[in-house]
C-alpha cells in the first residue's frame, strides 16, 4: 500500500550529529523523499505533534525533550517526508522499537537510544506510526507548497495554498483539538 511517512531526527539525534546516518539509512529505501526542512519546535507544535499522549505521566518531560530544553536548547530539528509502498513498516524498521532498550541493536533507536533516569526514551528518531498519523504528521510540519508531490488535497485559502483539511483524518486515539484548527474564513 502507498503510504506517507514523517520522520524527525529529534534534539539528540541532532546534538549527537546522527542527521546524517539517519537520512543514509532511509536512503537505502525505496521511499521516495518529497520534502525536508529545519523545523523550529515550539512548545505548541510539539504539544499538537504529541496530542495522543497528552494524560501520559511522561508528557512535560516530553515535551522539554522534543523542544530541545533537554539538549542545550537545540531547537531546531530536521524533519522529511517521504512516500512510497509499505511506508510505515519500512521506515519503523529502520527506527526500532520506541524504547530503545527493547530496539534491535542495529536499528537506529537501538544503536543510538537511550533511557533517561527520569524516564524518558530518547530515541533519536520520530517515524509515524500508521498511514493516518502520516497524513497528520506531514499536514502539521509541512505546507503543501514544502512538499514536491501532491500528496493531499489542498487548496488556496487567504492567498495561499493550504491543506484542504488541516488536521486530516481523525486519529483512533481522540480527535482532533477543535481550537488547534485555523479558523475557517468566508470568501
Ligand atoms: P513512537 O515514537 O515509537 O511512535 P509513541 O508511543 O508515539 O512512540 O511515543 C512518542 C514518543 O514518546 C516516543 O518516541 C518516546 O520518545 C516517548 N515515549 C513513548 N512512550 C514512552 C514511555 O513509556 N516512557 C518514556 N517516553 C516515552
Ligand atoms: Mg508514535
Amino acid at each position: 500500500m502507498n503510504e506517507c511517512i514523517l520522520l524527525i531526527v529529534k534534539p539528540d539525534g541532532m546534538v549527537k550529529g546522527l542527521a546524517g546516518h539517519v537520512l543514509r539509512r532511509f536512503e537505502e529505501t525505496d521511499l521516495k523523499l518529497v520534502g525536508a526542512r529545519l523545523a523550529r519546535v515550539t512548545r505548541e507544535l510539539a504539544a499538537t505533534h504529541y496530542h495522543h499522549l497528552r494524560d501520559k505521566p511522561f508528557f512535560d518531560e516530553l515535551i522539554r525533550f522534543i523542544t530541545g530544553e533537554l539538549h542545550g536548547g537545540q531547537d531546531t530539528v530536521l524533519a522529511f517526508a517521504y512516500t512510497g509502498e509499505d511506508a510505515v513498516s519500512k521506515g519503523r524498521a529502520i527506527a526500532g522499537a520506541t524504547n530503545p532498550e527493547e530496539a534491535d541493536y542495529r536499528s537506529i533507536r537501538g544503536s543510538f537510544g537511550r533511557v533517561t533516569t527520569k524516564g524518558v526514551f530518547e530515541n533519536v528518531v520520530h517515524v509515524s506510526s500508521d498511514a493516518i498519523e502520516g497524513e497528520r504528521e506531514i499536514k502539521l510540519w509541512f505546507s503543501p507548497d514544502q512538499v514536491t508531490a501532491d500528496l493531499f488535497p489542498a487548496v488556496v485559502r487567504d492567498g495561499r495554498r493550504q491543506w484542504t483539511d488541516p488536521g486530516g483524518p481523525k486519529t483512533r486515539t481522540g480527535p482532533w483539538p477543535e481550537e488547534k484548527r485555523p479558523p475557517r474564513t468566508r470568501v
